[in-house]
């Protein structure tokens, strides 16, 4: 199985992600995460990611269409992964496509997790006092909330009209978003 969790900053796809791979034994390919490793790394890419990441901007098509493209590559995703974090822009959507045909695989579905903005900062605020991330500060968060509507949110469409779109509430517990999660994923 393939598929895309799409949502705005803190919506839950890393969280849901992490069940889903559980749950199918599938492979969650974070473009966070490999962001947050790079930055980890102090390379001059970490600095230059990290930079961007701050300002709540997106780090460029061209690195991350090369992270994903490598790391579809690897025998763990031979058999199905999940995507969190990308597609973020129409660029990168194309690119996804032209890798699945040539890996001459589909894509199941795109479950977008859908949440109210003034619940993502709540959310995002307590995250940046429990784990510490230095995206998550108000005025970031905020840069990344526009930069979901301009660049990102288009993409519902650009699945919709591919007929592979979920739509899903995603206030409530994680184990309520789960179990929604699971009931687009069986109709
Ligand atoms: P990400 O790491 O993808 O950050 P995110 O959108 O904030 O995370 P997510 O939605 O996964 O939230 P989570 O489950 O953790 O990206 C960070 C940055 O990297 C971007 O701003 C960008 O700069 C860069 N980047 C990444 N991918 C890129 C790309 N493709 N192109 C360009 N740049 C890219 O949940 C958030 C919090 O909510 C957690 O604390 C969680 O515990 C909590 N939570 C989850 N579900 C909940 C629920 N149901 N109820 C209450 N709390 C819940």
């Amino acid at each position: 199985m393939r598929l895309i969790l799409l949502g705005p900053p803190g919506a839950g796809k890393g969280t849901q992600a992490k069940r889903l791979e559980q749950k199918h034994g599938l492979t969650q390919l974070s473009t966070g995460d490999m962001l947050r490793s790079v930055v980890e790394s102090g390379s001059a890419l970490g600095r230059e990611a990290k930079a961007i990441m701050d300002a709540g901007k997106l780090v460029s098509d061209d690195i991350m269409i090369r992270m994903i493209s490598e790391r579809i590559d690897e025998p763990d995703c031979a058999t199905g992964f999940i995507l969190d974090g990308f597609p973020r822009t129409r660029a990168q959507a194309e690119a996804l496509d032209e890798l699945l045909e040539r890996l001459g695989a589909r894509l199941e579905r795109c479950v977008a997790i859908l949440v109210d903005e003034d619940v993502l900062v709540e959310r995002l605020l307590k995250r940046a006092r429990i784990e510490g991330r230095t995206d998550d500060n108000e005025g970031t968060i905020r840069t990344r909330m526009r930069v979901y509507r301009d660049q990102t949110e288009p993409l519902l469409d650009y699945y919709r009209e591919r007929g592979v779109l979920a739509e899903v509430e995603g206030l409530g517990s994680v184990e309520e978003v789960a179990k929604r999660i699971a009931a687009a994923l069986d109709g």
